[in-house]
């Protein structure tokens, strides 16, 4: 049976338990407390050289981590991902978009004001990453716009690894006032069959106030 190692208030691990759950593919889980550092120890950086969750282990032992790359795997020959090769690069276009402009700036500033790190960090940097979060929501409201997933027609894992973080915005302070057709999206995804509604806060874990090692 596959092995996921997991976090739960991550919303990187979230995406894979998500798809995981449409699949109905059972799993097992090992948690990694990754506040008191579990993740930097030697056992667990064997399994994921960064020391980071999500990762996997199949039954013949073999690993995979980075939680967009776990979704790629998971989801090939299922209707989550396309078939086709220029399908298959347009959703890893929109994994590569959600890296760089969902994750590290709203799931950063999500981090930091969920678990009262905030304070200790520079009004520069604050003030970088909430200009960076409103071009990315900007991006993604004109492109929703145009289409009902970010894609393409169908919901599928860039719908997934995008929501992780996006939908969260408000935890961040950011308003999703201005943009409707983003809302109509996170909508739309909730809506989908089979949605996992269940997230963690990082406040379940008392040693989330302490730095990441
Ligand atoms: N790019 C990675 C990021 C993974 C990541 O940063 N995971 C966080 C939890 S959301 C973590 O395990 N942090 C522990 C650490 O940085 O030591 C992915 O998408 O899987």
């Amino acid at each position: 049976m596959l092995t996921l190692y997991d976090y739960l208030p991550s919303q990187n691990a979230w995406k894979v338990r998500q798809l995981l759950h449409h699949l109905d593919r059972p799993y097992r889980t090992v948690t990694v407390s990754i506040f008191e550092g579990e993740g930097q120890r030697a056992e667990f950086r064997r399994i994921n050289p960064t020391g980071t969750v999500p990762a996997i282990e199949l039954d013949d032992g073999r690993v995979l981590a980075e939680s967009n790359a776990i979704l790629m795997y998971l989801a090939g020959g299922t209707p989550y991902l396309p078939d086709d090769a220029f399908g298959r690069a347009r959703v890893q276009q929109w994994l590569c978009f959600e890296q760089e402009r969902v994750e590290s700036v709203i799931g950063a500033l999500r981090h930091w004001t969920m678990t009262g790190k905030l304070a200790r960090r520079s009004a520069e940097l604050i003030a970088t990453k909430r200009r960076a979060a409103a071009r990315t929501l900007e991006i993604l409201e004109n492109e929703l716009a145009t289409r009902p997933f970010i894609a393409g027609g169908d919901y599928g894992i860039a719908d997934i690894a995008l929501f992780a973080y996006a939908s969260r915005a408000e935890e961040a302070d950011l308003s999703l006032q201005a943009y409707p057709h983003f809302r109509a999206w996170v909508a739309r995804v909730e809506a989908q069959p089979g949605f996992l509604a269940k997230m963690h806060p990082y406040a379940i874990d008392p040693h989330s106030a302490n730095e990441l090692p």
